[in-house]
């Protein structure tokens, strides 16, 4: 699994605080913490405390700063091309960079795919449209088969693109993670080599008590289901060790008595 730390973020408390005060100790530490626990990229997201106008500039700061720590790929997480441009451009100074993320509206697709191939970036592809967030499987699916559509139209390889089905919250949808379990089944067979799947686990839980427990039993199943990159957070340890343990349950990693050690040490 792909873990994409979900931490550096705006809307949690301290890292919005960090950032309206541009103090830079909290991001790097973040950073440095989730990297420790078995983050494979982090995610970079302004929030949205800040003023618009102040967003790029804003994004630039959170990207060099997180920067300064580690060369690890840096998911750029905002809907607006501007803000994107700046983002990546300050993670790919040294590293590589993630568009997170267009989404199927034609205009926006072709733009951001332009994007991922001047930065050499990978990218991920919401299934949302001109008809907002799409509500089923087959209507998930075939945004997906037009994101991929056009990665390849500007040369950009499977294996850069991600499709993410939409997490909505269990506690106002019940029946949209079996819609999203089948998503992800689908996506993995729109094409040879298939398209990574990831999601931001945490909004499934989002208003919900008991939101570890959660995320923990979707993340499970839908590792089942195909999933091999997750937006997630990589501090909860209850969460990594479900995730690494339904690996080895799947037979996708090997097992040992302490392969938990063993993934950890790798
Ligand atoms: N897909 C993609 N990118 C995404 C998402 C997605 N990026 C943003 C989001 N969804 C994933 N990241 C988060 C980060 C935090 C929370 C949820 C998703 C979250 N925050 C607490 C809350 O709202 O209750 C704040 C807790 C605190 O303040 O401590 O749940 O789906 N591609």
């Amino acid at each position: 699994m792909f873990v994409i730390g979900e931490r550096i973020n705006g809307m949690f408390t301290a890292i919005g605080d960090a950032i309206l005060a541009k103090d830079p100790l909290p991001v790097r530490a973040m950073a440095e913490q989730q990297i420790a626990c078995g983050a494979n990229a982090l995610d970079v997201n302004v929030g949205t405390r800040v003023p618009k106008a102040e967003r790029p500039a804003v994004m630039k700061w959170l990207v060099e700063t997180t920067r300064e720590v580690t060369d690890m790929c840096l998911a750029i997480d905002t809907p607006s091309l501007e803000i994107m441009r700046v983002g990546l451009d300050a993670a790919c100074r040294k590293g590589t960079g993630m568009i997170n993320s267009t989404t199927g509206h034609a205009e926006k697709l072709a733009a951001f795919m332009n994007l991922a191939k001047e930065f050499n970036a990978s990218i991920i592809g919401l299934a949302i449209d001109e008809n907002g967030v799409a509500s089923t499987a087959d209507a998930k699916v075939e945004i997906g088969m037009r994101v991929l559509a056009a990665a390849m139209e500007v040369g950009i390889a499977t294996d850069s693109v991600y499709l993410d089905p939409i997490t909505l919250p269990l506690n106002c949808a019940q029946d949209a993670p079996g819609i999203m379990l089948e998503s992800i089944r689908q996506f993995k067979l729109l094409s040879d080599p298939a398209p990574h799947v990831v999601i931001g686990l945490s909004n499934l839980s989002q208003g919900a008590t008991e939101r570890g427990l959660i995320n923990r039993a979707f993340l499970v199943m839908a590792v089942q289901a195909g999933l091999d990159a997750s937006i997630h957070d990589p501090l909860d340890e209850e969460l990594m060790n479900a995730m690494i343990t339904a690996e080895v349950v799947l037979n996708k990693m090997i097992y040992s008595d302490s392969y938990l050690k063993a993934y950890r040490q790798r």
